[in-house]
């Protein structure tokens, strides 16, 4: 893997970011995507330590300022192996009755359209090398609804779908595309989901022990490091205090 060049969305936080750093220990060369400049600049930075790196500022609702971004990959950094395809977030939990539509637009725009574009500007260089790897990270919201996840939920479902029809498409071509379908990990996700109301997002990952984001980037980087003829098609972790969406093994 090393010297295999990495595309990480969403690589300011979380998940994202948890798997930079595995994959520059790695010595995989890594451009670094998000929206907050100061965040990627800083990362981008402390890698640089490790491999070589590339911060890539944009917003994956931004269909022309994605393509923008992928264009202008320097030679080095242009021939992507691997696509992690992570940027994304819940905003809001609300009844369907009650929610706000700006949310669901976000929701939308970001966890579905923006996979797409990213996926769109990538994936034409992978089929003209014949290599190249697809991971998707959707989440257990993708595989069951739970109640006021509505829109959130139906994003995560479209995830899966495309994650499927990906590679139904891609199939008879070498390239890989699986999904990495995570439970409760504590991120800044809920912090985004509740609008920076931090106590809120607290209690989320509160009274049991959940996923820390360096669990979900082990579980990518088993998928990115099998054989070529091995797939990864889904994979779905939890902690082992969750067994389903509404079903967590919380201490008061
Ligand atoms: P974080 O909030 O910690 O990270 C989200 C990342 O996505 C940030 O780097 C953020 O960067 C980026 N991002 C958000 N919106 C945009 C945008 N419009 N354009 C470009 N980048 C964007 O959350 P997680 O690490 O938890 O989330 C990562 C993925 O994992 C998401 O797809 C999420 O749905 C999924 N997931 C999370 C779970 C959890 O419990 N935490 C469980 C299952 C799946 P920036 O703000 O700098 O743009
Ligand atoms: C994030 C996990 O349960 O908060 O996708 O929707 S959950």
């Amino acid at each position: 893997m090393k010297n295999s060049i990495a595309l990480i969305t969403g690589a300011t936080s979380g998940i994202g970011q948890a798997t930079a750093r595995l994959m520059a220990k790695e010595g995989v060369k890594l451009i670094l995507c998000g929206r907050r400049s100061e965040r990627l600049q800083q990362i981008s930075q402390e890698l640089s330590e490790h491999t070589s790196v590339h911060p890539l500022q944009f917003d994956v609702r931004d269909k022309s300022a994605v393509n923008k971004a992928i264009d202008s990959l320097p030679e080095a950094f242009k021939n992507i192996d691997i696509l992690v395809n992570n940027a994304g977030n819940a905003h809001g939990l609300d009844l369907i009755q009650e929610g706000n539509s700006n949310d669901w637009d976000a929701m939308m725009d970001i966890n579905v359209k923006g996979l797409l574009y990213v996926t769109q500007a990538v994936l034409p260089g992978m089929l003209e090398r014949g290599k190249g790897h697809i991971i998707n990270i959707g989440s257990t919201a993708g595989k069951e609804v739970y109640p006021k996840g509505n829109v959130y939920c139906a994003s995560k479902h479209a995830v899966d779908a495309i994650n499927q029809g990906m590679r139904m498409d891609l199939n008879g071509t070498p390239i890989r595309v699986g999904a990495v379908n995570p439970g409760l990990v504590q991120t800044e996700f809920s912090e985004v989901r509740f609008k920076g109301d931090s106590e809120r997002a607290d209690q989320v990952y509160k009274g049991y022990t959940p996923l820390k984001p360096e669990d979900v980037a082990e579980a990518i980087w088993f998928a990115v490091t099998r054989p070529p003829h091995v797939n990864i098609a889904d994979l779905t972790m939890m902690c082992v205090d969750q067994a389903s969406s509404m079903i967590v093994n919380k201490q008061a």
